[in-house]
């Protein structure tokens, strides 16, 4: 059986451009396919790896949220624009996969191509471990992975493309 992962984050934060790097870096393929250019549409990913079958759920839609989430997925990747940081439906999305029973998360600090400053890196992901640490889930615990999911899209041999498979590597490994 597959093992399932749910992508969530804060619209426009990169979820879509996400999948779409992994599953051109892990030669996955979409469960529904469309246009790869078309980011805006939603689509699902799913990849084998050492020998296990792997799916992620793009969750663009906060409706999306309660009704497919059934806490059976292995984990929650979080994805932050890290130049907005995390907003009020980050925490509305972490509390639902709380109540569903999704007890794993890893956060993805994307969009690191628009930032020069690792301080300020740090500050974004400090603020959004804050978040995971008020919902009861100790954020030491979290993984985060600083990468740009669009710079991995569009150059995928690149040291960009290396950030999205370390953080596949980690969600696939740790859980
Ligand atoms: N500069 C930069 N832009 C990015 C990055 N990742 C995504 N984007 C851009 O951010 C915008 C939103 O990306 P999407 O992947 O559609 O975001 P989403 O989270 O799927 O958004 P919804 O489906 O509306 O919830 C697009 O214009 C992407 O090209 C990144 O790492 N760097
Ligand atoms: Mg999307």
């Amino acid at each position: 059986m597959s093992k399932k992962i749910v992508v969530i984050g804060e619209t426009g934060y990169g979820k879509t451009t996400l999948l779409a790097a992994i599953k051109n870096i892990f030669k996955g393929e979409f469960t529904d396919p469309k246009d790869i250019e078309n980011i805006d549409s939603r689509y699902d990913v799913k990849l084998s790896y050492g020998g296990e079958e792997y799916e992620f759920f793009d969750f663009s839609k906060a409706e999306d949220y309660a009704e497919n989430i059934d806490g059976t997925e292995i984990c929650a990747v979080l994805v932050i624009d890290s130049c907005e940081g995390p907003c009020s439906s980050t925490r509305e999305q972490i509390e639902i996969c709380i109540e569903k029973g999704i007890v794993n998360f890893v956060i993805f600090m994307n969009k690191w191509d628009l930032i020069d400053d690792d301080y300020l890196m740090k500050v974004c992901e400090g603020e959004t471990r804050e978040v995971f640490d008020e919902e009861g889930i100790f954020s030491d615990d979290v993984p985060a992975v600083w990468g740009s999911a669009k710079k991995a899209l569009s150059d995928p041999n690149s040291n960009w493309g290396y950030f999205i498979t370390k953080l596949v590597e980690k969600v696939l490994s740790e859980f």
